[in-house]
């Protein structure tokens, strides 16, 4: 049994619409703490981190919004993250995307010292990989997986990153909404990339199981971040970016099940939810309900590991 910490994110100055900033409170209702002590876990909720908003240098790239609070937001993450992650398993319960430039990059220092690789499951339409320069948007939900493994051009506007992690410790699923500069850099670095045509074509369970024995081969740390866009419109409509075509129910079931089974996870994300834009509370029972696969919630018992 693990001891939970959830650590809430309400951070939305990385999207394009507001709304974000009530996910933590929205998971929280539809009872995430109990899911998992049914479960047998022990939970910690730490609240919800606040940040001291310093101005950093503007950026050329005039499209970028709230670089000093999202900036902020990287640099106080980090921090409760690494403390989180060296006390337990902790849940960051966001909040956009933009939180996983500070939860990845401290989870990663906590890793370190621990001796371990930290890899990463990235479950998203996006990858998230742009610089600072290339971002079209400005939403800076668009750039953490290039922060938190080292990329160039973040130095002086995001806090340094003492331990990048490794793109070839990165497994993509879901992507299918991929902008050309995002290819480009992707193209030059080996992260892992599983887009919607290849688990139309190849499925799930054998790339997935693939990676996850390279974790295990490698005695790392599991960090498992779940976009609400890497589901499907239809049955997770609370979020700003909704990408038609995204894993079905039961594809991201069977994900979190064979992360589960694997022993692996020592962190996770859950972002991305805009209860402004849900139905009911309908997306966020769903993300709870997904978490409680991660943590070992199972139709019935099974004597064989599907990993
Ligand atoms: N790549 C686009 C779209 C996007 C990225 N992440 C989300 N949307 N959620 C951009 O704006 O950077
Ligand atoms: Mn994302
Ligand atoms: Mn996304």
């Amino acid at each position: 049994m693990q001891h939970c910490i959830l650590l809430g994110a309400p951070v939305q100055e990385g999207a394009s619409q507001r709304g974000c900033a009530m996910g933590p409170e929205a998971l929280r209702t539809a009872k995430l703490a109990e899911a998992l002590m049914e479960l047998g876990h022990t939970v910690e909720d730490r609240g919800d981190v606040s940040p001291r908003v310093v101005p950093v240098v503007p950026h050329d790239n005039k499209a970028i919004h709230n670089l000093d609070e999202v900036s902020a937001w990287i640099e106080a993450l980090s921090t409760q993250a690494h403390n989180a992650a060296t006390a337990g398993t902790p849940i960051f319960l966001g909040g956009d995307h933009s939180m996983a430039a500070g939860t990845v990059s401290g989870v990663a220092r906590a890793a370190a010292e621990a001796g371990k690789p930290l890899f990463v499951l990235w479950l998203d339409a996006h990858p998230d990989f742009h610089s600072l320069s290339s971002t079209g948007s400005g939403n800076l939900h668009g750039t953490p997986v290039a922060y938190f493994t080292g990329q160039a051009g973040f130095d002086g506007y995001f806090p340094a990153v003492s331990h990048p992690v490794d793109p070839a410790n990165i497994f993509m699923m879901g992507l299918r909404s991929v902008d050309p500069a995002e290819n480009a850099a992707m193209a030059k670095t080996d992260i892992t990339l599983h887009d919607m045509r290849a688990m139309d074509e190849f499925g799930i369970v054998a790339p997935l199981r693939e990676f996850l024995s390279r974790v295990k081969e490698a005695d790392g740390w599991l960090h498992v971040s779940l976009d609400v866009d890497f589901i499907d419109p239809s049955i997770a409509p609370g979020v700003g970016t909704t990408v038609p075509g995204g894993a079905t129910f039961r594809e991201a079931h069977l994900i979190l099940e064979m992360a589960q089974e694997s022993g692996l996870t020592r962190s996770m994300d859950l972002v991305e939810l805009n209860p402004f834009l849900d139905e009911r509370g309908r997306t966020a029972k769903l993300l709870v309900d997904l978490t409680a696969s991660l943590f070992g919630r199972r139709i019935i018992d099974r004597k064989t590991k599907s990993y």
